[in-house]
């Protein structure tokens, strides 16, 4: 252990750890700007610095580790007008025009401004107007007038995604974050998961919104405006409301979305249910024609395909791998086809007239939505997406005392979803939701109530497996007798690359892949409340579970409205109608 001490307090932690860890233990705050729990150490912002007592020298607290003996101060009258002059110089360089700035009011550089009182202009102001805003991604907008250069966005990117979309360019006064040759977002390898988004402490990387064409929708007479919530959007925004993180507000949040004027509230869960429908389906024919009638058309092991940011990660980074992904859409987009055909019908609103929102924790929903063959019901099938972060914007314009709200239900067709759908949310979620049903539809026996839980998929290892061996099984099944069926759970892009190099060199032999793009699952999507880390992800992980836990149907196949529309539109999994409406093909 080293022994230190912090502002005259004694504390003692293990080698390696920062001044800035250090500090924690002992709850004193010292402010940051480049540093990022989810992310390597940068050190370039210098907001953290603090003075080593006895050698007048100031050393940024996030990048230096203690040492036996070290005395420091936080908080000394060099250290404030240290910390005071470097937020002055950082707002002199950024455009601080608040106001307009859409992380108004949750901007971790306006917060220091505000907590250092700074109001007085000392620096040269070299904001100069000149600055490149890229708006032309469907998701995510880059304004470089408001970036403050910490690249945590280019960490980020490389690090935790693995994609390299975002780079530093230049060096000295004209040193930004730029792009392969500074084109455009959406012309280079982004994929558009927002976790830039999430990470950028400003508003230089923003999510594209579609919050005004919402509301002209809803206040249009002749539009039928359907809402579908997705699984981590009920576990995210009470945090953007002024509720604690991990705090389920399912019923709240249908209430809300009433309140606010939607026609149908409806649930992408139902679909996240069909999925499992589909994709389970799939994968048993995949594997009877890959293990007994030796047809590798389509191969093993299948990836799941509901994360767009994964789904274009792919198309870019294993384009000789594409048939191994399940030709599934995700469920976001098999509720557009749906909603437009099938719920149409039923509801007797022409298609035309029925505008599809969505609302998800991810800006790649945003581009999913937006891709040339998601159009099967004849119409654009999702027409709006909105993050758990736009919905609390426009609840919050709509004046809904969001906590007082009294607990509502979802409406009825394409509301009712079981406890499997929504750990789709969670990492590792769509794996237990299609093992459920799967060893039921292999076994014709219910798992055991105690088996439900499927813990070897759960968690925030970046990488899990899981081996189920298959016995009893019904006759149409008896090629899997005795199988063992091999499981791999990832999420986050870097650890989908490393799962994905192991399978393309053959060194695992998995039949079935899970892949969300972002840390956690879309619990941690593009599109959450801000800050989102490993703590609140936590949270948000057991809300989830708990969620699971306390419906009546916990299995997707058990999904009453999942039998009927079956019965009453789509026959049978992978049938005619279900080729048309609910998969599609990937591009290279
Ligand atoms: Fe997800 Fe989904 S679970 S990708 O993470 O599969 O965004 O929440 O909506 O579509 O259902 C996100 C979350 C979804 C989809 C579902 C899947």
């Amino acid at each position: 252990m080293v022994n230190l001490k912090i502002n005259g307090i004694d504390v003692s932690v293990e080698a390696g750890t920062t001044i800035l860890q250090a500090a924690e233990k002992l709850k004193i705050k010292i402010p940051v700007l480049c540093y990022h729990k989810d992310l390597c150490i940068a050190g370039n912002c210098r907001v953290c610095v603090v003075e080593v007592v006895g050698s007048r020298k100031l050393v940024a607290a996030c990048a230096t580790p203690v040492s036996e003996g070290l005395e420091i101060h936080t908080n000394s009258l060099m250290v404030r007008n240290a910390r005071k002059d470097i937020i002055e110089l950082l707002l002199s360089e950024h455009n601080a025009d608040c106001t307009k700035c859409y992380r108004n009011g949750n901007c971790e550089l306006q917060d220091l401004a505000a907590e250092y009182k700074i109001t007085n202009q000392d620096f040269l102001d070299l904001a100069h107007g000149a600055y490149t805003i890229d708006d032309l991604s469907p998701s995510i907008i880059k304004d470089d007038s408001r970036c403050i250069r910490c690249q945590r966005c280019v960490r980020t990117c490389s690090e935790m995604q693995s994609v390299g979309a975002l780079s530093v360019a230049n060096k000295g006064s004209e040193m930004k974050i730029s792009t392969f040759f500074d084109r455009p977002m959406r012309e280079v390898v982004c994929t558009n998961c927002g976790q830039c988004v999430i990470h950028c402490p400003t508003g230089a990387l923003i999510e594209k919104t579609y919050i005004e064409r919402v509301w002209d929708a809803i206040a249009d007479p002749n539009k039928h405006v359907v809402v579908q919530t997705a699984p981590a959007v009920r576990i995210g925004l009470g945090e953007e409301l002024e509720l604690d993180a991990g705090e389920r507000v399912t019923g709240k949040m249908v209430s809300a979305l009433k309140r606010l004027g939607f026609d149908s509230v409806l649930d992408t869960d139902f679909t996240a249910d069909l999925t499992i429908m589909e994709e389970g389906t799939e994968l048993l024919h995949r594997l009877k024609a890959n293990l007994v009638e030796g047809d590798h058309s389509e191969p093993l092991p299948m990836t799941t395909s509901c994360s767009p940011g994964w789904v274009k990660f792919f198309e870019h980074t294993f384009p000789e791998m594409l048939d191994n992904m399940s030709t599934c859409k995700s469920p976001q987009q098999m509720f557009g086809s749906l909603a437009k055909t099938y719920y149409a019908k039923k509801i007797d609103v022409d298609p035309e007239n029925i505008v599809s929102v969505s609302v998800m924790p991810c800006t790649a929903k945003k581009f999913e939505a937006d891709r040339p063959e998601m159009r099967d019901s004849g119409y654009k099938d999702v027409d709006y997406v909105l993050t758990t972060r736009e919905l609390a914007v426009m609840i919050m314009q709509a004046g809904i005392q969001f906590a007082d709200l009294p607990d509502e239900k979802y409406d009825s067709i394409m509301g009712k979803s079981s406890g499997a759908a929504v750990i789709f949310g969670a990492t590792g979620g769509v794996m237990e939701a299609a093992l459920r049903t799967a060893y039921e539809l292999v076994t014709g026996r219910e798992v055991p109530f105690e088996n439900l839980n499927i813990e070897p998929v759960r968690g925030l290892d970046g990488v899990r497996e899981a081996t189920v061996k298959i016995e009893d099984v019904l006759p149409d099944w008896k090629f899997l007798e005795g199988a063992e069926l091999k499981c791999c759970v990832a999420h986050g892009l870097a650890n989908a690359r490393n799962v994905m190099e192991k399978v393309k060199n053959g060194e695992v032999d998995y039949h079935f892949i899970e892949i969300m793009a972002c840390p956690g699952g879309c619990l941690g999507g593009g599109g959450q409340p801000i800050p989102t880390n490993d703590a609140i992800r936590q949270k948000r992980m057991k809300a989830i579970y708990d969620e699971d836990l306390s419906l009546a149907v916990r299995k997707s196949h058990e999904n009453p409205e999942i039998v009927q529309i079956y019965k009453e539109f789509l026959g049978e999994p992978l049938g005619k109608q279900s080729h048309k409406l609910l998969h599609t093909e990937y591009f290279e």
